[in-house]
């Protein structure tokens, strides 16, 4: 749908960041100014300059010209998604710079997967790192019922493909008219395209998205202006709407007091005694006391796939300063339901990285309670709860019980505030049951509740009834015995949601009412400030490592390369330390770290006091050293160091975890929920445009011209489908007859599943084609490169398989799935009818025959 075609009148304030012509600038602005001598003072200008920020005006005057990214047009915008959900038109607006804003009118709430969403195209290249600027005016016009804000999200994003954005905001409006200042340095990688047009978008491939299922609410949003100064200025040039929080000030009383606390709780005392090899005493020693790992947990959220391409540097920085840097990491998808329905191998693998190089493993997440967070394949449960209930169970015991023994802790259930589907169909009570599942599973794991904004909530308030339902959650849970043991607080902050550290600490004191351990698990922030950054991450930090219950904090993502919004805590892309990272390594590995030399005293002893965790011990006298490994507890430790001796800490040898496969009754019962697998053969005469005239197919089989294509290419497509098992080969036949001369596409392929649901993969082997010629049928030939000769399409994850007791004849033949096809060109005659007959059979998915 497109909006009324109208157009915004100039602004009459002479906003120069679009104007190219700067003394074009300066005689407007002097006109408006004697303009302004003679009038009085107007509503416009008071209204004006009540919106906007005059520190970041100041700034705004100085730029360079800039290049337009968006049309100010707001016919140039279009309701992609939930239209229904809302009125979107222009309004005339009184009294301000600008005469005209687009009126978003959400009738009605929008259910989770159908977002109103809202865009326009870029006009204008983008490059990787350029420094853009987007401002607008906003304002509430009616909030939520019972809100005093309405809010309002914008993305900047590709509008192609990888689909990742540079910035994505959410702000609170209220009722007065306000100016946004959002800055920040483009990010554009598209990993598919090759350098350098990987790290350009050109015009249309970006895109600003209001992107919302907020309401009902009224929201007006007006000049919006998007310009890109590219190499021009530096990004921290720009304006920007910036925030702050209470309690930031340097002599704040809060953090005196919670500094004081970390003293008290977070640290023990150590005592060394240095003996000889006869147990007695040994004065004057030199003794090393030397930590080597904190007892609380600081960790991150880890991408799987950069623990192991060895070529990329950055995945190589990436490791080092993820141990470097932590002591506990997280998967930060692979292990949700859909990712891992489609992907065992790869979280197997780099949980099994993370282990063996000693970092303590978080699971997340067994159930996230909504359909829009999972497979598709789900939805048709909707109307069988029994079936949902199976498919969840089957899940827990299986990816929990894959992992059983090796995790620190899972979280059982995330954001069952607003994901609640299965809650509502299923019942409260289900959500005992989960975490019970999750105990049988895995009886070692801690179990956590894992929820959003509960620190980190919109304008920092502690009573939003998301809290309320929190408390209420986490009461229920322990009232009908739910094995929990922990609560999880994401902490994803933000300009507008960035609570001050007395309302963490006070969330934290009710929280640790309940006697559960709570753990920050996904902390980062959208502000791009980096003052800010640095004093809300050191902050942030101080509060909950003063506060007794808590026992982790994990960030989500610590790198710019990998990171949602690109403004992880700790490293820009190029791997430099932000002052937010300075700050993170000051507290942890300075002022809470511990590394101390001096001299025993006459009685051999050395008392000291340090933070909780793993130390090395040495001391040395005489030309003797001794070393002890041992571990700094919050009642304290003696540690007797033994000059001549050394005392290593015991670690278990790593043995991987393998997995197992999914059992076959689960296979079974998935199979049977999807229907029997399916071959699929295409015959493609659309590039030559080439009619093909359907004959017949085999009894079981279903062959049709491909009716999703438009006008005449249908009739040069046709598609054979027929059911498959796993225990035979099934023979195929098509027959078809081209209607003229030229060159198809025979295309083997699987079933066609939507995204998240499982691929059907296919063995395909004894391929045989009457009235045209074809190559290679039986897959004896090999074409080199894990290829067979004769098919040269060859999609990624196409698999020769050069196994005799695979193939049906011979030694190999190949397996493939929908996206991964293989496809060889066909010649054809006029009028010359064509029959291919081929064998084919169900397979398992890629990485489950190796443990088979
Ligand atoms: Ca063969």
């Amino acid at each position: 749908m497109n909006l009324p075609k109208t157009s915004i009148l100039p602004d009459p304030l002479g906003n120069p960041m679009n104007r190219r012509d700067s003394r074009n600038r300066k005689f407007r602005r002097r006109l408006w100014m004697a303009a302004m001598a003679v009038v009085a003072l107007s509503a416009t200008l008071q209204a004006a300059l009540k919106a906007e920020d005059p520190e970041q005006e100041a700034k705004l005057t100085k730029l360079p010209q800039g290049v337009p990214l968006v049309s100010s047009d707001f016919s140039a915008y279009e309701v992609k998604q939930g239209g229904k959900w809302a009125k979107v038109q222009p309004v005339t607006v009184e009294g301000m710079p600008f005469r005209q804003a687009l009126r978003i009118d959400t009738t009605a709430a929008p259910k989770e997967d159908a977002n109103l969403r809202i865009q326009t195209l870029s006009i204008a290249p983008v490059k990787h790192q350029d420094a853009v600027l987007i401002t607008f005016y906003a304002r509430a016009v009616a909030p939520p019922k019972g809100e005093k804000t309405a809010e309002f999200n914008l993305t900047f994003c590709w509008a192609v493909p990888p689909w990742s954005g540079s910035v994505n905001r959410t702000f609170s409006l209220n009722g007065q008219w306000r100016k946004y200042y959002v800055s920040f340095p483009a990010v554009v990688k598209d990993k598919s395209k090759p350098k350098p047009a990987r790290f350009l978008s050109q015009a249309g491939e970006q895109r600003i998205v209001f992107d919302q299922n907020f309401g009902p609410q009224i929201v007006e949003i007006a000049d919006l202006k998007a310009v890109n100064y590219g190499e021009t200025v530096k990004v921290s040039d720009l304006p920007l709407t910036s925030a702050t929080y209470e309690g930031r000030e340097p002599d704040a009383a809060w953090r005196k007091a919670a500094l004081a606390r970390i003293e008290k709780i977070r640290k023990a005392d150590l005592v060394v005694k240095v003996v000889d090899e006869a147990g007695q005493p040994v004065p004057d020693a030199e003794v090393q006391v030397k930590m080597t790992r904190h007892a609380f947990a600081f960790g991150t959220a880890v991408a799987g796939g950069r623990l192991f391409d060895g070529n990329n540097p950055d995945n190589e920085k990436y490791r080092e300063n993820l141990l470097k840097m932590f002591n506990r990491g997280v998967l930060g998808s692979e292990t949700k339901m859909a990712p891992w329905r489609k992907d065992r191998a790869g979280p197997v693998r780099a949980i099994n990285w993370m282990l063996e190089h000693g970092l303590g493993v978080r699971g997340h997440t067994l159930v996230w309670p909504s359909w829009r967070k999972n497979p598709p394949a789900l939805k048709p449960m909707k109307d069988d709860p029994a079936a949902l209930r199976k498919a969840i169970a089957d899940h827990i015991a299986d990816v929990a019980g894959v992992f059983k023994g090796c995790l620190v802790e899972w979280d059982v259930m995330n954001e069952s505030y607003a994901s609640d589907d299965w809650i509502k169909l299923l019942g409260e009570k289900e959500m005992v049951q989960w975490f019970k599942l999750a105990r049988q599973a895995d009886p070692h794991a801690r179990l956590f509740i894992n929820e959003n904004r509960i620190v980190s909530s919109i304008g920092g308030g502690i009573d939003t009834p998301k809290h309320e339902y929190f408390y209420k959650t986490i009461q229920y849970l322990i009232d009908n015995g739910a094995p929990l043991d922990g609560i999880g607080l994401q902490g994803h902050s933000g300009w507008h949601r960035m609570m001050c550290p007395e309302n963490i600490l006070k969330v934290l004191d009710r929280l640790a009412a309940f006697r559960k351990e709570i753990e920050i698990t996904e902390f980062d922030y959208d502000v791009s400030d980096e003052k800010l950054q640095a004093d809300f991450v050191r902050d942030f930090l101080i509060a909950v490592f003063s506060h007794p219950s808590v026992t982790g904090f994990v960030m989500w993502g610590f790198w710019d390369g990998q990171h949602d919004v690109s403004n992880a805590p700790l490293f820009r892309e190029d791997w430099t330390l932000k002052p937010s990272g300075q700050a993170y390594v000051d507290l942890v590995f300075r002022q809470w770290w511990m590394e101390e030399t001096a001299k025993a005293d006459a009685t051999g002893a050395l008392r000291t006091r340090g933070f909780l965790g793993q130390y090395d011990i040495a001391a040395s006298a005489g030309g003797k050293s001794g070393l002890v490994q041992a571990d700094l507890g919050k009642d304290g430790a003696t540690i007797v160091v033994t000059l001549g001796r050394q005392q290593r800490r015991e670690v278990p040898p790593f043995v991987p975890i393998v997995d197992p496969g999914l059992p076959e009754s689960v296979k079974a019962a998935r199979v049977a929920a999807a229907g029997p697998p399916q071959v699929r053969l295409d015959v493609i005469g659309v590039d030559e445009m080439v009619p093909l005239k359907l004959l017949s197919a085999s009894k079981d089989a279903k062959a049709a011209q491909a009716t999703w294509l438009p006008g005449e290419k249908k009739e040069c497509f046709l598609f054979v489908e027929a059911p498959l098992t796993a225990d035979a080969w099934t023979e195929t036949t098509l027959k078809f007859t081209p209607l003229k001369d030229g060159t198809l596409t025979l295309k083997l392929k699987g079933e066609f599943r939507k995204k998240g649901e499982e691929p059907v993969w296919v063995y395909y082997d004894d391929i045989t084609v009457e009235g045209a010629e074809l190559q290679n049928g039986n897959f004896e030939q090999d074409g080199g490169k894990g290829r067979a000769a004769g098919w040269p399409q060859w999609k990624k994850g196409a698999e020769y398989v050069k196994n005799k007791s695979l193939a049906r004849t011979g030694n190999a033949c190949v397996k493939v799935c929908h996206e991964s096809a293989i496809a060889q060109p066909l010649r054809v005659k006029a009028q010359q009818p064509v029959t291919i007959v081929f064998h084919s059979k169900a397979a398992e998915p890629p990485g489950e025959q190796a443990t088979e």
